[in-house]
């Protein structure tokens, strides 16, 4: 828990997720680095990225294009697959690249376009918000994404197995790419990029980049450009971390850029220091951006949720699937109770038993929350469905004893893979009728936004931290 600072909830979400994991990333990357040779091939096919174009002039090019671009050979992606020839659509993939994915990213990558690109490091609820944000300004037209996963098994989930890309991209109007789509899975090209560093300047205890492993499954050899003091909206606080939309946008202008130069580091292989690509604009991490205030991604106003999030809509896939897993419960009310490593942000000298809220509390906030869908819409909704990281089965059993129902996931990772419980978790959270979750989690926050936005539901949030932090 470096990042962890018990005294301010500023850092609350990310305090669990990518920083109390970045410490050994760096070690992990180096030690990894020799037994992972042989599978970047593989890693590399799974890891996603979204590019987004910012400047291009998109309809121009489109109408130069009226037949079909035969060069594209390829229908690697669903997404293309299910393209009809005829249907030309400007907003498509295949028009913001010049072919089939290549050994060098540059080659891909057209002239009269300009991308944008940046790197997941976190949990995979913080590097939903991360992309989330990349997405939302004008600016920042759509980013790349990529989901890690720092746990035992780094096996990255392709943005377009998760979302509905070409849903994404006909509601926010923008070009979305993912990397798989610019640089072959295979290539053994290892790229040169300057890119902007944003971690460091909005913390101060880890005087470097932001890690990920996402330059790494890419093949990237990156040189950061420190960004300017100023990006951050708390000067000099420590205990807030965010910047502002615009301030890093104008960086991707020349004379902001320009005036903003320092020396960059250079790259760890390498040995390149490069200015930050013009090509290619990347920053390191994007999940501390706002447009007014931090962690404002919770609140009704958030422009990231209103102009992005709530239009990433689930993967037709991943939809059926979760349906599946919900079988015939039509209304139900969706618990999420976070466990585990949140013990670590227990206010000092609380128990384990004290600092997370009892189930009565979560009990009490389900019950409100029947009222008010009774109340709002005249409906009686009896299920409620928990969804949890706990693995305690006494706890589950107390569960049971309130008739309350669990997702059965005895044998999903053996049929879908490694991400697939919390993904369908997240999925069947999204599809109730209202919501309770676990004040300070990601998860529980992206739950309480999709089912304001896509079912119209009340929800709730648990308090937890000491004894009866619930209580009211
Ligand atoms: N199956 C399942 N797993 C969960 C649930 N809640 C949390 N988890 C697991 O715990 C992990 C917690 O997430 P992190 O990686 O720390 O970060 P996060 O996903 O951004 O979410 P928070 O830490 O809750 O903010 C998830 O990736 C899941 O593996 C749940 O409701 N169901
Ligand atoms: C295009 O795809 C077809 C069918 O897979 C293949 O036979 C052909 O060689 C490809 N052409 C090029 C130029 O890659
Ligand atoms: C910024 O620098 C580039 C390269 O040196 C130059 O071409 C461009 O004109 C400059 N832009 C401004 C606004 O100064
Ligand atoms: C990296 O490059 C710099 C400047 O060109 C040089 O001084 C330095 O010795 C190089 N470092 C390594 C490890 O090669
Ligand atoms: C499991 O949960 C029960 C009920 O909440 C609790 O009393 C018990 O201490 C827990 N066991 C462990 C090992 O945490």
């Amino acid at each position: 828990m470096m990042d962890a600072d018990p005294h301010t909830d500023n850092d609350r979400h990310e305090a669990w997720g990518p920083s109390a994991r970045r410490g050994n990333v760096y070690q992990a990357l180096t030690r990894r680095r020799l037994i992972w040779t042989a599978r970047i091939a593989l890693a590399a096919i799974a890891c996603t990225a979204l590019f987004a174009i910012w400047d291009s002039e998109l309809s121009s090019r489109v109408q130069s294009q009226a037949i079909w671009p035969g060069r594209h050979n390829t229908t690697r992606t669903s997404d293309l697959l299910n393209q009809q020839p005829l249907a030309l659509n400007p907003l498509d993939p295949l028009f913001s690249v010049n072919g089939l994915p290549a050994g060098s990213f540059r080659d891909n990558l057209r002239a009269d376009t300009k991308y944008i690109t940046s790197w997941g490091s976190g949990g995979w609820s913080n590097d939903v918000i991360s992309i989330i944000a990349s997405l939302c300004s004008p600016v920042f037209l759509p980013s790349h994404f990529m989901f890690n996963n720092f746990g035992d098994d780094h096996s990255p989930l392709p943005f377009g197995d998760v979302f509905d890309l070409p849903h994404l991209r006909k509601a926010i109007k923008r070009p979305v790419l993912e990397w798989r789509d610019v640089k072959a899975s295979k290539s053994i090209v290892l790229d040169d990029i300057g890119c902007w560093n944003v971690w460091e300047s909005i913390q101060y205890h880890d005087k470097a980049p932001r890690q990920s492993f996402a330059p790494w499954f890419l093949k990237l050899d990156i040189s950061y450009t420190k960004t300017p003091d100023w990006i951050k909206m708390k000067k000099n606080f420590e205990h807030d971390r965010f910047s502002s939309f615009w301030a890093l946008a104008s960086l991707a202008f020349s004379s902001k850029r320009n005036t903003s130069l320092v020396p960059p580091l250079p790259s760890p292989k390498h040995n390149m220091s490069l200015a930050p690509d013009e090509h290619m604009l990347c920053y390191d991490f994007l999940y501390y951006v706002a447009a007014h205030q931090s962690h404002e991604i919770e609140l009704d106003y958030s422009p990231a949720w209103r102009f992005v999030g709530q239009h990433m809509r689930w993967a037709i896939r991943l939809e059926r699937l979760g349906k599946q897993y919900l079988r015939r419960t039509l209304d139900f009310i969706a618990v999420h109770v976070r466990h585990n490593d949140f013990k670590d942000w227990c206010e000092p000298g609380v128990t384990l038993e004290e600092c997370f809220a009892p189930l009565s509390a979560f009990q009490r906030r389900v019950r409100e929350v029947q009222d008010e869908i009774k109340e709002r819409k005249g409906i009686e909704v009896k299920h409620v469905i928990m969804t949890s990281d706990e693995k305690n089965h006494t706890w589950w059993r107390d569960v049971d004893k309130l008739g309350w129902l669990g997702v059965d996931h005895t044998r999903t990772k053996e049929l879908y893979g490694h991400w697939y419980p919390i993904l369908l978790d997240t999925v069947i959270q999204s599809k109730a009728a209202g919501f309770v979750g676990t004040a300070r989690s990601t998860v529980s926050v992206l739950a309480t936004r999709r089912v304001q936005s896509w079912q119209g539901g009340p929800v709730r949030m648990v308090q937890w931290g000491k004894k009866d932090a619930d209580a009211h």
